[in-house]
């Protein structure tokens, strides 16, 4: 572990510093060396996708398509530790509890399906048909099965994903809450209904193309590693690369490629924006209003630079908003965004003067009240240069967890259409639930409300992922039955139900076996391309089944005879599946064909190549205004005696979600330690207190409830005024539950207003 300091990060994003930590990453989980053999193999045809993230690989030939981060992440997979039964015969759950996160998931792999023990507080092994057994009891006794949940996060591949889907409706609930809810929900609602798809637009080849890349919300030198080596090549001919982010990131500034050996011998790095704009968090929808205002400016004075083809024959509504940037007034684009007016008009100008554009967006801007809204302005800006649908050009959310595109487009949905449900029906031979299920947010105030009594988990760590985390806690404590499906021993396994169960299953880079013989799996990256995805290394433990011979076996107990399908068949085969899917999916067309070829393919994405499935079937410029009524600005009118700031959490460079594998975070000068707040130096002094001073932060929603996270060191940084910044999950429990997206229900993780009081005071 790192000695606790704060010292500016002088290098350039990955770099030789990425290799070091590569090997560190390998070194500190003692993984199965095999490390560089199980490098090669990820992102690679006949090896496994790595569980990192959803950036897609450009060339499934080259043998090193891996970053710092996807190392970390294959480490954190293969270590050599386990978490076996004698961990859990020398620790009560009681004990655990005081525990970090950090510790319980490095105590490793987890070996053998285990059972919670009231009477000794502890968890004991239970055999794998016992504990279906007693999953299948509580579902089976529930006198609604919407009094049950069924939760997802995006590592599960779509074998896993879409057999759960089957069994959950045919049990009866459509009750799917799922990272997705807390990540890029508003971008899926946004786009479908702007046009009439919830993908990105651009293949790794627009990357090559565009002359302009913005890049919004979004940290990619520490979440999408590879996605720099697109963002260097961009710069390097001459592209410009647009960052909107409040806080100065060093991977949006410079950047050595470790697979580039000129720069490795060099010393060397490349730089990779051209231009950084560092607005006020949640600024987005004002700044983008604001270029969007310069481009009409423009035109009004007679430049061309509206696609009027375009807008004439692609879309709707074009007129409204016209009418609505004109009325806008420049002084509260400025004072809303904190962007200067000649700023606005810059950004603007870098956009006119791209023949084509890209532009990529993240939390930054998907964590906010308005985040649907900035969503469809970005599309708004998009359709004024007709920069969707053709080369070089589009949209470009960039996913988080490595399968939660496919995740959704295979059926893990909490509000399902109409038509998707019918081919359930025809292909399974049951009737699904047409009532709509809940999400993240409503699935915790059921358990609250104790309308929902069971929930079961397919990955992820519900406990700690999720807003307000007591009353998340109190939640889950409530419930008759939690289940997690995990690979690592988490928070979610420790706050649990009455009755509890921890199932231990493979991971993406172990080969799984079954009756018909050796099995892949296959995942959708972040642009929508499908591909196999296979295990090299031996099981972390004799005991461990795979996700869909755990889901198909839970099924076989809980629906017995009632069921249409023959679910241990299924899985001895996993083309059978994949049958099943394309039999659902038309998109799906030969599907065990296609995923021989190497690098798989590209799921159709409509709005790609302008066909718009929306109910005009035209694509829509939507109108919205300046939101000025957000909690931050509610908290800014009544708190009077101290500064409200807006919080903004986000990850360091050590983390993966709610696994913590260290204390650094390197490119932001962060050492040995976690409890900081990024805060600008005026602001300090304007607090009365110094860099390095500790104070707790305390939410402003104006509900009356005190929500609060103490001890947090303050570290001056370059950010703006009034904004701040702490890393998640250690400052959930500020986020109030009641505040989400408009429409999306996301948790509003971006925008916390709260005040900062010295430590203890
Ligand atoms: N190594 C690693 N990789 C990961 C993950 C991980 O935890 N570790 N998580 C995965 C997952 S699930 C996801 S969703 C992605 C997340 O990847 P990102 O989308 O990069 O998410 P964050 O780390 O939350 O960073 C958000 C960025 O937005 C900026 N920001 C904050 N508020 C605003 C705002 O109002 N406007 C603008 N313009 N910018 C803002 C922050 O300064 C920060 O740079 O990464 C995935 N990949
Ligand atoms: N305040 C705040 N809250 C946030 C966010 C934020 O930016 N700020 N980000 C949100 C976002 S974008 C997301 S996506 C969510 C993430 O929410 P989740 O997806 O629920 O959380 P993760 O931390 O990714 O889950 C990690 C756990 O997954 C398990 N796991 C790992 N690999 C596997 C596997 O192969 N199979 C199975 N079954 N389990 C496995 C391990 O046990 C590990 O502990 O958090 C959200 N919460
Ligand atoms: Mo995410």
């Amino acid at each position: 572990m790192s000695e606790e300091k704060i010292e500016f990060y002088k290098g350039p994003a990955a770099g030789w510093g990425a290799l070091r930590a590569v090997t560190n990453a390998l070194l500190q989980q003692e993984a199965t060396l095999k490390g560089g053999k199980l490098l090669l193999s990820a992102n690679q045809p006949d090896g496994f996708d790595c569980p990192g993230c959803a950036w897609p690989d450009r060339d499934h030939h080259s043998s090193f398509q891996f970053c710092e981060n996807g190392a970390k992440a294959v480490a954190a997979e293969a270590t050599s530790r386990r978490a076996g039964p004698e961990l859990f015969a020398q620790y009560t759950v009681t004990d655990m509890m005081g525990q970090s996160d950090f510790w319980l998931e490095d105590q490793g792999r987890l070996t053998h399906p285990m059972v919670y023990d009231a009477s000794t507080d502890k968890y004991e092994p239970i055999a794998w048909d016992d504990a279906f057994a007693l999953i299948a009891r509580h579902l089976n006794a529930l006198p609604d099965p919407n009094q049950a949940l069924f939760y997802t996060s995006g590592r599960a591949n779509n074998e896993s994903a879409f057999l759960y889907q089957v069994f959950v409706r045919e049990y009866g609930t459509n009750n799917f809450p799922d990272c997705s809810n807390m990540c890029h929900e508003p971008t899926g609602t946004a786009m479908n209904r702007q046009f009439g798809v919830g993908k990105g637009t651009v293949t790794l080849d627009d990357f090559s193309l565009a002359e302009a890349i913005f890049v919004l919300g979004q940290n990619p030198g520490t979440n999408h590693p590879r996605m720099l080596t697109e963002l260097r090549a961009a710069n390097k001919r001459g592209a410009r690369v647009v960052s909107f982010n409040p806080l100065r990131e060093r991977g949006l500034e410079r950047f050595a490629d470790p697979q580039d050996k000129f720069e490795m011998a060099t010393f060397g790095s490349s730089p990779i924006s051209t231009n950084y704009f560092q607005l006020r968090v949640g600024g987005d929808l004002a700044a983008i209003k604001g270029m969007m205002k310069h481009l009409l400016e423009r035109e009004d004075a007679g430049e061309a630079v509206l696609d009027h083809e375009f807008i004439a024959t692609h879309s709707v509504g074009f007129d409204a908003l016209a009418q609505d940037l004109r009325s806008e007034s420049w002084a509260l684009l400025a004072q809303e965004s904190g962007l200067s007016e000649a700023q606005l008009h810059e950004a603007g100008e870098l956009y006119r003067c791209a023949g084509s554009a890209i532009i990529c967006w993240g939390m930054g801007i998907t964590q906010h009240k308005h985040a649907v809204a900035t969503i469809q302005m970005i599309g708004n800006l998009l359709m004024m240069r007709g920069n969707i649908g053709r080369p070089g050009a589009g949209a470009c959310p960039v996913r988080g967890h490595s399968n939660v595109q496919g995740d959704r487009t295979v059926g893990i949905c909490e509000k399902p259409s109409a038509a998707f449900l019918d081919r359930m029906r025809d292909v399974f031979g049951f009737e699904p639930p047409r009532k709509h299920g809940h999400d993240v947010v409503d699935s915790i105030r059921a358990m609250l409300d104790g309308k929902a009594k069971v929930l079961f988990a397919l990955g992820g760590n519900f406990a700690a992922a999720t807003p307000d985390t007591f009353e998340v806690w109190k939640a889950l404590r409530q419930c008759d039955l939690t289940v997690h499906v995990t690979t690592k021993l988490n928070r979610s396994h420790i706050v649990h139900g009455r009755e509890a169960l921890i199932l231990p299953c493979l991971g993406r880079t172990e080969i799984d076996v079954q009756a018909g013989g050796l099995q892949g799996v296959t995942v959708e990256d972040s642009m929508s391309m499908v591909h196999i995805s296979a295990g090299i290394n031996a099981p972390a433990s004799e005991h461990l089944l795979s996700e869909p011979a755990i889901i198909a076996r839970m099924a076989a107990a809980t629906l017995g005879d009632r069921s249409k399908t023959e679910w241990l068949w299924m899985i001895e085969d996993y083309n059978r599946i994949r049958d099943k899917i394309e039999a659902v999916f038309d998109d799906f067309k030969d599907f065990n064909a296609r995923i021989k070829v190497p690098g798989g393919f590209r799921l159709r994405v409509a709005a790609s190549d302008r066909i718009w499935e929306t109910a005009s079937g035209k694509a829509s410029f939507l109108t919205h205004p300046v939101l000025q009524d957000t909690a931050s600005h509610r908290a800014r009118a009544t708190v009077r005696d101290t500064v409200v700031f807006t919080l903004m959490t986000t990850r360091s460079h050590d983390q993966y979600n709610t696994t913590i594998y260290g204390q650094d975070d390197r490119y932001r000068g962060v050492f040995g330690q976690r409890r900081v707040v990024f805060i600008n130096a005026e602001d300090i002094r304007a607090l009365g207190m110094k860099d390095g001073d500790w104070v707790d932060i305390k939410a402003v929603w104006g509900d009356g409830v005190e929500r609060r996270a103490d001890k947090f060191r303050l570290v001056s940084y370059d950010i703006p005024r009034g904004d701040i910044g702490a890393y998640y999950p250690e400052t959930n429990p500020l986020v109030a539950l009641a505040s989400v997206a408009i429409d999306a229900g996301t948790p509003t993780s971006k925008s916390i207003p709260v005040v900062l009081v010295p430590h203890g005071a």
